[in-house]
């Protein structure tokens, strides 16, 4: 374990891996999912897990990972609540010898050798899915398809890549129209709220992209206070596939939920346990992910895990 000869702090030499980890926050049902798939996985792989939670702000991180630093863990993994930012952490990690792992979302450095590997979804793809899912479900509409969008939290790799893939589907074709695209934050509260505005703004919205199932599950609500139908009068795609959107999907008030898997945990400590033994990882781990309708959910809640 992590430290040298002298090494004090979390780092022993008892031959323990210990894992220093900068979560996002707690913002969302997947994010839920994810820190306990990461707990368990730790546990049952025998790492010494450092676990600090950022309360989305990227300061938090910032002060997380210098503190691994100092305390010499072997190895350290973190979710980037933003994509920017990260260069002089991240060149003070390396110059110390820690090994990163970024898990679940990208940073935007230039220099890919401040860390060893990134493993989660390919968000961009996701954003097609759902767009994909939009063109056929509209396919027979004549007239405009009036289009509002739950954004994720600013700057953040899903929020900016869920978009696109989106866009880059349905932007060609005139008959959609995006009216108000805004951030929700990822969260449930500030769903509702961001859909309470857009539906003041706009008496006719025929649909709803959200990048997460929480920030469609707040919108929900938002649309029932108006008095309409989720489902049926706005239909709604979302990402993630957490149960209580899979539960929304079955129960007729979401359309189509296009998954984005939380369970990193497994796969990031084998990657761990290799980056500290030496060996060469892959640049990318992708995740494996489908997409659900109102009836695949149906079958599919029984056994849903998170
Ligand atoms: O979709 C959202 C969470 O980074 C993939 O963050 C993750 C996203 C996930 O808050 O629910």
């Amino acid at each position: 374990g992590g430290g040298s000869g002298t090494g004090s702090g979390a780092g022993k030499d008892d031959g323990q891996i210990v894992m220093g980890f900068s979560q996002v926050g707690a913002e969302s049902g997947w994010r839920t999912a994810n820190t306990k798939s990461i707990q368990e996985s730790a546990e049952a792989a025998g790492i010494k897990l450092q676990f600090s939670d950022a309360q989305q702000k990227q300061e938090n991180q910032i002060k997380a990972i210098r503190s691994f630093i100092s305390q010499k863990v072997d190895i350290i993994a973190f979710s980037p609540v933003v994509e920017s930012g990260w260069d002089t952490v991240l060149k003070e990690a390396k110059d110390a010898g820690i090994p990163v792992i970024l898990t679940d979302r990208a940073v935007d450095s230039p220099d890919k050798t401040l860390y060893k590997t990134f493993i989660g979804s390919d968000f961009v793809v996701e954003g097609q899915k759902a767009g994909e899912w939009v063109k056929q479900e509209f396919a027979s509409a004549s007239g405009p398809v009036n289009m509002v969008e739950l954004q994720g939290n600013t700057g953040a790799a899903p929020a900016i890549d869920r978009k696109e893939g989106f866009a880059s589907v349905i932007g060609s074709d005139p008959k959609f129209k995006m009216l108000a695209s805004q951030p929700g934050d990822f969260t449930r509260v500030k769903g509702k709220e961001v859909m309470e505005a857009f539906l003041r703004a706009n008496p006719d919205i025929d649909l709803l992209y959200a990048h997460n199932d929480d920030m469609g599950l707040g919108a929900i609500e938002a649309i029932e206070a108006a008095g309409k139908k989720p489902g049926t009068d706005i239909k709604i795609v979302t990402v993630d596939a957490v149960k209580d959107g899979m539960q929304a999907l079955a129960d007729g008030k979401i359309n189509f939920i296009v998954e984005c898997s939380p369970l990193l945990g497994p796969q990031l400590m084998d990657l761990a346990k290799k980056v500290v033994a030496g060996e060469t990882v892959p640049e990318r781990v992708l995740t494996e992910e489908t997409t659900f309708t109102q009836e695949q959910a149906k079958s599919a809640l029984p056994d849903r895990k998170y």
